[in-house]
């Protein structure tokens, strides 16, 4: 049972995400990368075209959305903070989704992230699929390449910086055959935030690997195999993309500055807070008919 803390205490709710962080009997001990996956899920929906999408609503719990194979695997997340939502009502799930990440990627040793409070829930699977919108196949094909990343990404309003930035979050975690059908962590020590991925992505030797399942790369690191997806390939392909990779694979500094900055940026897609502070669940744009 998690602790109730006073209402509007967030240090109090970031405390409990450390404590329900420790799971010794799941993957690597820790359920940080989850939370971090489940944070971006959440958000990643976005469409600046639309204005449709994005953490507001924690939508992922209902219908097509929690049904989306790109969300395989997740309820994970949902279930470790489960009972952090039971003893605090007050936060909402999409509130706390997005804490939960920015506070699992500090304790994993990584910058601090901004987050502000304010998010509402869809309240059921009806109002969640009257008021979201069609966001479908919005999140990235790790099989895709880099003009994918670039629809994917642009579609949220992301430079090719802030994409390589984000994929800085692969040094997190690892694939589940059952969840992606890949298999395998991106570094030796998933649990830790820093800018091994871009160091091994730069550095390393990547095949593909030889098995029954989607294509993939491999390269043996300390008797351990290591895998990248076709995405994170691209990032070396293509030259701009390459370019941030080196960077961030030389300076830690700049990349934690870059990924906070992206990072912040994506958890608060969608939100438009009004002066109460709170964010409507339908968007004010939407309904006076503007783009
Ligand atoms: Zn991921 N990601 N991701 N990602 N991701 C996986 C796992 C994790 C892509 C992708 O296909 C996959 C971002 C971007 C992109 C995390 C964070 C972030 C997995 C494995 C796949 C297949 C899922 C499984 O099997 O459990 C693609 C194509 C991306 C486009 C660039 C961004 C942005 C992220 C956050 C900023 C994390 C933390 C994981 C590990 C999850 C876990 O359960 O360990």
């Amino acid at each position: 049972m998690a602790k109730a803390v006073p209402k509007g205490d967030y240090d109090g709710i970031r405390a409990e995400v450390r404590k329900v962080m420790k799971q010794p009997d799941y993957d690597d001990g820790s359920a940080g990368p989850v939370l971090v996956r489940l944070a971006w899920h959440a958000s990643g929906t976005f469409s600046l075209v639309e204005h449709n999408g994005g953490s507001n609503g924690a939508g992922l719990r209902h219908g097509k959305e929690a049904a989306d194979p790109a969300n395989a695997g997740l309820y994970h997340a949902i279930e470790f903070l489960m009972p952090i939502q039971q003893a605090n009502p007050w936060i909402t799930h999409s509130d706390l989704w997005t804490l939960a990440g920015v506070e699992a990627i500090k304790a994993m040793g990584g910058p601090d992230v901004p987050w502000q409070p304010g998010r509402m829930d869809y309240s059921d699977e009806s109002h969640a699929e009257e008021h979201r919108g069609n966001i479908s196949d919005r999140l990235p094909d790790g099989a895709l390449g880099a003009s994918h990343l670039r629809d994917v990404f642009g579609r949220m309003g992301y430079s090719d910086k802030e994409i390589v930035a984000l994929s800085g979050a692969h040094t997190l975690g690892r694939c589940h055959a059952d969840r992606s059908g890949f298999d395998g962590p991106w570094v030796v020590n998933p649990t830790r935030f820093s800018n091994q991925y871009f160091k091994l992505l730069s550095t390393r030797k990547w095949v593909p690997r030889k098995w029954d399942g989607p294509l993939q790369f491999e390269n043996i690191m300390a008797g351990e195999r290591l895998m990248m997806l076709p995405t994170d390939m691209a990032l070396m392909e293509d030259p701009v993309f390459k370019e941030w990779v080196l960077k961030y694979a030389k300076d830690q500094n700049l990349f934690f500055k870059d990924f906070a900055n992206a990072f912040g940026k994506l958890i608060e897609l969608g939100v438009d807070r009004d002066d109460s502070g709170f964010a409507h669940l339908v968007r004010q744009a939407a309904k006076e008919g503007k783009p």
